[in-house]
């Protein structure tokens, strides 16, 4: 997410330039969405796809125009609520289940819900989210439900330990449950550097050229899937010399929205580089890592931000994700799904957002 003005500039001329080479595109009739928004009475962003009673459950953001101008800080995405989709099969119709969680019935939130997740342990299921507290710094907080589509009742407090934003919840084939989290620039990771809060730390991760980029982190979750079993780590990318990935390789650097599925007995994190609007993965083999970098697997979509997740439902694997075409605008985002391939080598097929 934008956090000054430098980097406002770099994002409204990489958003202008994708708008125009968009709109270039379609003047010359050879682009096209590979996929159209999967409901268009709501604006809906960084979905988190799971399957629940063997239907596709999607926890994303529900955008907003709250009437905040554009700033340093991203505080026009200002969401207050999550309203969960359902649907039977890909390409059916989408329901749209209402307020599953408003912020006010959060005690401890301040503003700005972002992009959650959820997960289901013995009857109950979890709804995983990024608030600024009443302080103004993220953390992330769990809500409960019996029902996959809500309501969720938060709990009173933010998960102990927890910090910046975009929660993914993944749960190995042993019933281990972990959460990968985090993201920089306005997402505030670079504030916990030391692991300690720096209000008045870097704002982002720029001019660290030459140290290691930072990391992604991961916790096991506690059994009552509200807590954080074990120290938070850092989800550390290496290159295929097995170095860590640096902080100017923004290229191939984790940014934010991280997620994980395992493929072959092999763990794949995926994320966003952020300002370079790439989705990318790296293999490990295990949930700690490290993770050996292997690509980009996703093109840039239409608007700044990329987000996804990915899920496999009767037998083929999909990839959910957003981009802008609805409103055209940074803030108004649409969910969309489109199939993944995994080739034979385990490398992921390339996506491209557009068709020719
Ligand atoms: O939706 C708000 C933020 O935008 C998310 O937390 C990021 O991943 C980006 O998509």
């Amino acid at each position: 997410m934008l956090n000054n003005i430098a980097i406002k500039k770099i994002a409204v001329a990489g958003i202008a330039a994708g708008l125009l080479s968009v709109q270039a595109g379609f003047a010359q009739g050879k682009r096209h969405y590979l996929s159209e928004p999967l409901i268009k009475s709501i604006y809906t962003a960084d979905p988190s796809a799971h399957v629940f009673n063997g239907k596709i459950y999607i926890y994303p953001s529900h955008d907003i125009d709250a009437g905040i101008p554009e700033n340093d800080n991203g505080d026009h995405f200002a969401m207050r609520d999550y309203h969960i989709l359902s649907l039977d099969r890909i390409g059916g119709p989408v329901t749209d289940h209402g307020v599953a969680l408003d912020i006010k019935d959060i005690p401890w939130a301040g503003r700005q819900l972002w992009a959650p997740d959820a997960a289901y342990k013995n009857g109950t299921y979890y709804l995983y989210f990024p608030v600024k507290d009443k302080q103004d710094v993220f953390r992330i907080g769990v809500a409960t439900s019996k029902n996959p589509a809500g309501p969720f009742k938060a709990e009173p407090k933010p998960i102990p330990g927890s910090f910046s934003i975009d929660p993914a919840v993944f749960t190995d084939t042993n019933g281990k449950s972990y959460m990968y989290f985090g993201g920089i620039w306005g997402g505030q990771l670079q504030r916990w550097a030391t692991g300690q809060y720096q209000p008045d730390g870097s704002k982002t991760d720029l001019h660290q050229d030459n140290a290691p980029a930072l990391s992604c982190k991961v916790a096991m979750l506690a059994p009552d899937m509200k807590h954080f079993a074990g120290k938070v780590r850092d989800v550390v990318i290496v290159d295929e010399k097995g170095k860590p990935l640096l902080g100017k390789d923004h290229d191939r650097r984790f940014f934010e929205g991280s997620w994980m599925h395992k493929y072959h007995g092999k763990y794949y994190f995926t994320y966003s580089t952020g300002d370079t609007h790439f989705l990318c993965y790296a293999i490990g083999n295990n949930p700690y890592g490290p993770f050996t970098y292997k690509g980009v697997f996703m093109k840039p979509v239409e608007g700044w931000t990329t987000h996804h997740s990915i899920v496999e439902f009767k037998g083929k694997w999909y990839i959910f994700y957003h981009d802008t075409q609805l409103s055209g605008k940074t803030h108004l985002r649409n969910v969309k799904v489109t199939e993944l391939y995994h080739n034979a080598d385990g490398s992921i097929r390339m996506i491209d957002p557009f068709k020719s």
